[in-house]
């Protein structure tokens, strides 16, 4: 009798796309709650999950490839391509300290002109931060810059995996880049990955593009740049604003204007939100994905700041969840381009983007 072996069946290992360009960028503090305290979005996050990925064997670690500034002025004004390449430069022509990072001081916002013509922003970019910036959370340092430009790489590149046949594939962005909007950097954010992904889609000929944001903070940014668009669907899961950061936005009576009405899907969540309730928003979530019907794969924004034990989240997600929602995006049957966001419980991020991403795959190792 011969032994029949059913072996499974050999899956391609996925794209992770990832560089070290983002280890200088570690901004050493920030300010909260009127302390300062070290920086949650620090470079241990993308080495933990990069390493624990690689160690499944599922992976194929690849560099990105550089996609030029056209894809980020897509989305963002040169202004502040200009800031974020320039602003440490000015900074340290001008005698500041190379060993602190830059923070805003001064915010130019809309209560400052009232109805007043100003008419010149500051010489030099170190002293603009507060006309581009939001808040005390977002530093600038020496590799900044440099990193920024990578992570969109990084995004750009797994999207070129993905449309060259690879079902799905992994940008270990860092900095991450949903609160970043047209003229705006905040919440760790400099450029808007996902965003600038997106927009090369509908460049490249994708008539409905989606973008799910499963981070635990609302995309402020992501859903500013595609409000009155109705080509691109924002549909994001996070922490009800009503007390969490960014505050001024997410609620579920936003949903975009113009051509974009109905295009943008908010589901904010209730704190302590578990796997079981944060699974019933997802398959609402996937629903509104569903009816908007993409011609072009999904874009995921992807934190990990759900985690039960994630230091500035308030949800209850568990390791197991992450796998269980990797599946249910699974079911839409659509190839992915997933993209690092947030999620700051350092020790928890390497498994629980093992889960997600072995289950969205559909591996064993999940
Ligand atoms: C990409 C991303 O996840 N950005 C999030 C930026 C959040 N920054 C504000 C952090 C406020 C933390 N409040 C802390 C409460 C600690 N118990
Ligand atoms: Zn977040």
């Amino acid at each position: 009798m011969v032994a029949i072996l059913v072996q499974p069946m050999p899956t391609e290992p996925t794209p992770l796309i990832a560089s070290d360009d983002h280890l200088a960028h570690d901004g050493l503090i920030e300010v909260v709650a009127g302390r300062e305290v070290p920086c949650y979005e620090s470079p241990q996050r993308a080495t933990a999950i990069r390493d624990a990925l690689l160690g499944t064997g599922d992976y194929a670690l690849d560099a990105p490839r550089d996609h030029g500034p056209d894809p980020i002025t897509a989305v963002h004004e040169l202004e502040l391509l200009d800031l974020i390449e320039h602003a440490w430069t000015d900074a340290m022509a001008a005698g500041r300290d190379p060993d602190r990072p830059l923070l805003p001081d001064t915010f130019l916002l809309h209560g400052y002109a009232g109805s007043m013509a100003l008419t010149q922003l500051p010489a030099r970019r170190h002293d603009r931060l507060g006309a581009y910036c939001f808040d005390t959370g977002t530093p600038i340092v020496a590799g900044t810059a440099t990193a920024a430009r990578a992570a969109v790489d990084i995004a750009l590149t797994a999207a070129d995996r993905v449309l060259a046949g690879a079902p799905l594939a992994y940008g270990l962005c860092r900095p991450p880049g949903h609160h970043a909007g047209r003229t705006l950097i905040g919440g760790y954010c400099y450029f808007n990955n996902a965003a600038i992904v997106a927009q090369s889609l509908v460049d490249r000929g994708a008539q409905r593009v989606a973008i799910l944001d499963v981070d635990f903070h609302h995309g402020n940014g992501t859903q500013q740049l595609f409000w009155e668009r109705g080509d691109v669907l924002y549909v994001s899961l996070h922490g009800d604003p009503a007390g969490i950061y960014p505050y001024y936005s997410g609620f579920a009576t936003e949903r975009g204007a113009g051509p974009g009405e109905g295009v943008t899907r908010n589901l904010p969540l209730a704190p302590g939100t578990d796997g079981d309730g944060y699974l019933a928003a997802l398959a609402e979530g996937l629903d509104a994905v569903r009816a908007f019907d993409p011609d072009a794969p999904l874009v995921i924004s992807l934190g990990f700041d759900t985690y039960h034990a994630d230091p500035i989240g308030n949800l209850a997600l568990q390791t197991d969840d992450y796998g269980r929602m990797g599946s249910a995006i699974a079911g839409l049957g659509t190839s992915v381009i997933a993209l690092q966001e947030g999620g700051y419980a350092v020790e928890a991020l390497g498994a629980n983007a093992v889960a997600f991403l072995g289950a969205l795959a559909g591996s064993s190792s999940s």
